[in-house]
């Protein structure tokens, strides 16, 4: 091992952290933490050594153990189930939902910091936990909030570059470009540029990604701003959280519940393991080397397509379409003659089914407890309910779908719409801002563990054909 890893934490930390190697121009060495409190990139420092013999412990002493077969379904299947990715920061389980270093959703509302005042957990927590594995005291998560502002400044072309985009340009092509066109500031690609240490990527990687999600609440505003209203976007509070301050910089800064709104939204749709689209680009295209910036548009790029992240556009949409049809009518045999309707026309049921669940998405309870508090008697919540209780014997009927309940899409655009964010076609602008605090971390964690560029194989039919014994 390389000598820079085989020292102990204190002492990387005085060869990383004391003197970072790189910093953003905002943050400029900014103290955002007390002289008592560890800052993230300290925190994730002093546990790396930990980290890297763990696995290569286990990689030496179990290394060629079998660990799962593969047939060929899967192989045409998309995948499904083949084990063959490393993410740390969650697991899902097909019953139990999505944990976040082991904990529930609603663990994570109990355990996490929140806001002076507030209810729900600030993602920043989120994001410490995702990386680290632990929870952050709250002088941690305040610091972070301030990190993350201080790091806040959008370069004046990607500004203008989003400005120059036709409103017609959907928001998530817009935000893929602005994310992609901060390649330009990558302290990773141009440190390898001039060539650095292996052992190294990881800060640079960090510093990127710290910077990235800094600046998405003002580009994503940005987009809104422009595309629905005056293109005025209000200037991130530096002593504000990040929560406040994209609901703030969309125009809602003034609503407190939508501002909890955004914190519980950023906290949930974050992360669900590695091998979804958003997450799998992500990871996949860091294989390369590729910066942060460049990866992460890469994720922004699949969670655009309807079949992930756009079913939340398209569940508001297919309800408000259900809504003219059936009106104030919404008993039983109406909703479920309007799912019947979906269904032949060969159309999904958005915001149904998953590839992994098998049960409600722990992400839709929390969404619907949060309606239950704040939003009872709207009646697109009603319409929300009723589809809940009768679309599940629907597609159990209907018997294609392995899983017939509802998934994290299924809610959120509800609550958006209650609060005047009615606008569908941007609502995965929102899903993109927070599943960046869920792929950032790992792949941060990719480059502190050298994790290799990724290449499964691939063959033919013919091949397979033939690697099974058939004949075509
Ligand atoms: N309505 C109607 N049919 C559905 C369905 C739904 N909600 N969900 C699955 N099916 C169908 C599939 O289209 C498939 O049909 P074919 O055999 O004709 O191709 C069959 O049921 C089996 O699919 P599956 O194994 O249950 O589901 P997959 O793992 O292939 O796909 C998902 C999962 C999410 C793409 C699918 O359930 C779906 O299209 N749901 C609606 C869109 C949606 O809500 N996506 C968001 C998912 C959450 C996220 O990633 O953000």
């Amino acid at each position: 091992m390389a000598s820079s890893l085989r020292l102990g934490s204190s002492a990387l930390r005085t060869s990383f952290i004391s003197k970072p190697i790189v910093q953003s121009a905002a943050y400029n060495g900014l103290r955002c933490y007390s002289a008592k409190t560890k800052s993230l990139k300290e925190t994730f420092a002093d546990k790396l050594p930990a980290e890297i013999e763990k696995v290569k412990k286990l990689k030496k002493e179990h290394g060629s153990k079998v660990i799962g077969e593969v047939t060929l379904d899967q192989v045409y299947g998309g995948a499904r189930g083949i084990k063959s990715l490393v993410w740390e920061g969650s697991v899902l389980d097909p019953m139990d939902g999505i944990r976040f270093r082991g904990k529930t959703i609603e663990e994570c509302q109990e355990l996490l910091p929140k806001a002076p005042g507030g209810e729900e957990p600030l993602p920043e927590g989120l994001f410490w936990l995702l990386l680290t594995g632990e929870v952050p005291s709250e002088a941690q998560v305040r610091g972070l909030s301030a990190e993350w502002a201080a790091r806040s400044d959008v370069p004046k072309f990607v500004e203008e570059l989003i400005d120059r985009c036709p409103s017609t340009l959907h928001p998530m092509a817009q935000f893929s470009l602005a994310v992609t066109a901060l390649e330009h500031e990558s302290a990773f690609a141009k440190a390898y540029a001039k060539g650095i240490n292996k052992k190294e990527y990881w800060q640079y990687t960090f510093e990127d990604s710290m910077d990235l999600i800094a600046k998405l609440p003002t580009i994503a505003a940005r987009i809104y701003r422009n595309v629905y209203k005056d293109g005025k976007v209000a200037p991130v509070q530096k002593d504000k959280d990040y929560g406040f301050n994209l609901a703030n910089q969309l125009g809602f800064g003034e609503n407190k519940d939508f501002v909890e709104l955004m914190r519980l939204y950023l906290t949930i749709h974050s992360d669900h393991e590695g091998g979804n689209v958003s997450a799998h680009a992500t990871h996949l295209v860091g294989s390369a080397l590729s910066s942060p910036m460049l990866s992460l548009a890469a994720g922004l790029n699949g969670l655009a397509g309807p079949l992930h992240g756009l079913a939340n556009q398209e569940v508001l949409n297919w309800l408000q379409e259900m809504k003219k049809v059936v009106g104030n009518d919404i008993s039983d045999i109406s909703i479920k003659d309007y799912l019947w309707s979906t269904l032949n026309a060969g159309r999904v049921v958005p915001g149904y089914g998953h590839a992994v669940l098998r049960k409600t998405d722990p992400r839709y309870v929390s969404q619907r407890q949060f309606a239950l508090r704040h939003l009872p008697d709207d009646p697109m919540f009603k319409l929300v309910s009723q589809v809940f209780k009768i679309a599940p014997p629907v597609l159990i009927e209907h018997g294609k779908t392995k899983n017939p309940w509802p998934n994290v899409d299924a809610h959120s655009g509800v609550l958006l719409q209650y609060y005047g964010l009615t606008e569908a076609n941007y609502y995965t602008v929102l899903f993109g801002v927070s599943r960046a605090l869920g792929v950032l971390p790992q792949l941060i964690i990719d480059r502190a563990l050298g994790m290799p560029i990724e290449r499964p194989k691939s063959f033919s039919t013919e091949a397979y054909a033939k690697l099974v014994g058939a004949q075509l």
